[in-house]
């Protein structure tokens, strides 16, 4: 899925990829099935993509989504995903939550922090009786958000036009 116009307006760096043609038609079709304009925005996707994945497998600080669905008419199930969500050290974001059905709820929690601490609050999460599935997507590493996400918008953006 094609993600949103190039970061920001941050200066971009070119350079030359040599490819073997069958390589660069595949590369190309991609590119059309996937409705991007140009090569370079498909390509600058696929590199995030890797660098998250990466970033997940080496234990960095990456954003993910867990989505759950569970039976909350189990007694104490409700309470018991609250405090593993409290327990989780502050990684939590947000969540959502949509009652799909008389029993049924869709929840979705977005956390951010080290992967493998998200990772032991997903496994805590998904074997919890009760929930029926569960499970986690890493988003981005935290580096790809680049740096006025890092410093969670604390200072001072007056200086950069993008902000006005
Ligand atoms: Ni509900």
């Amino acid at each position: 899925m094609p993600s949103r116009a190039s970061a920001s307006r941050e200066p971009v760096a070119r350079f030359g990829v040599a490819m073997p043609h069958d390589l660069l038609e595949r590369f190309d079709h991609y590119v059309q099935r996937k409705g991007y304009t140009n090569r370079s925005e498909a390509l600058r996707d696929l590199v995030r993509v890797e660098l998250a994945s990466e970033a997940w497998d080496r234990g960095e600080d990456v954003v993910a989504a867990i989505t759950m669905v569970y039976d909350h008419h189990i007694p104490g199930l409700t309470d018991k995903l609250v405090s593993i969500q409290h327990g989780s050290g502050g990684h939590v974001i947000s969540t959502m939550h949509v009652h799909l059905d008389h029993s049924h709820c869709l929840e979705i929690i977005v956390a951010r922090g080290p992967a493998r601490d998200l990772e032991k609050m997903a496994d805590e999460i998904v074997r919890t009786r009760g929930v029926l599935v569960g499970r986690i997507v890493p988003a981005l590493s935290m580096h790809a958000l680049g740096d006025s996400f890092l410093h969670e918008h604390t200072h001072d953006h007056s200086h950069d036009p993008s902000h006005g």
